[in-house]
């Protein structure tokens, strides 16, 4: 196993739920460390251009929609197979479908306010993490 880094997102209704900490402290237990994280509002264009692999599907516009609709923390998560330790810590994308214990049980509302994102592929995390983080705003840790 590698040390790789993935991308994920805290989003809207979580942030509006309070529990920022809560899910840090999911991904920090399982032994992933924040590398880089800002709080930001995102534009519908950089939302947009985030989700282009769904502008075909029918929930599109309710997905932008939802996660332009207030703050989401963006970060960097480093650690040993980050990438799908990640998606196993955030659980199925329905949290009625997520295994017990796992993010998206814990904080998940619906199918798409299902509380995180996190990239499904190492090269989705390449370009995520391009598209929303400069090279200076990672820290080693
Ligand atoms: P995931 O990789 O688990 O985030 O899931 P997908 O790539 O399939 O979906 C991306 C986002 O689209 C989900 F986080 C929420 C939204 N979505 C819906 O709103 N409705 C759906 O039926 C499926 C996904």
């Amino acid at each position: 196993m590698a040390t790789e880094t993935t991308f994920s997102i805290i989003k809207p209704n979580a942030v509006k739920k309070n529990v920022i900490g809560g899910i840090i402290h999911k991904f920090e237990e399982n032994g992933l460390k924040v590398s880089a994280a800002k709080l930001v509002v995102l534009s519908k264009t950089l939302c947009e251009e985030f989700y282009a692999e769904h502008k075909a599907r029918p929930f599109f516009g309710e997905l932008v929609t939802f996660m332009t609709s207030g703050p989401v923390l963006l970060m960097a998560l480093t650690g040993e197979n980050a990438v799908t330790r990640n998606r196993e810590i955030m659980g199925a994308t329905d949290p009625k479908k997520a295994a017990p214990g796992t993010i998206r049980a814990l904080f998940g509302d619906n199918v798409g306010e299902n509380s995180v994102h996190g990239s499904d592929s190492a090269a989705s995390a390449a370009r995520e993490l391009a598209l929303f983080f400069k090279k200076e705003e990672f820290v080693n840790r």
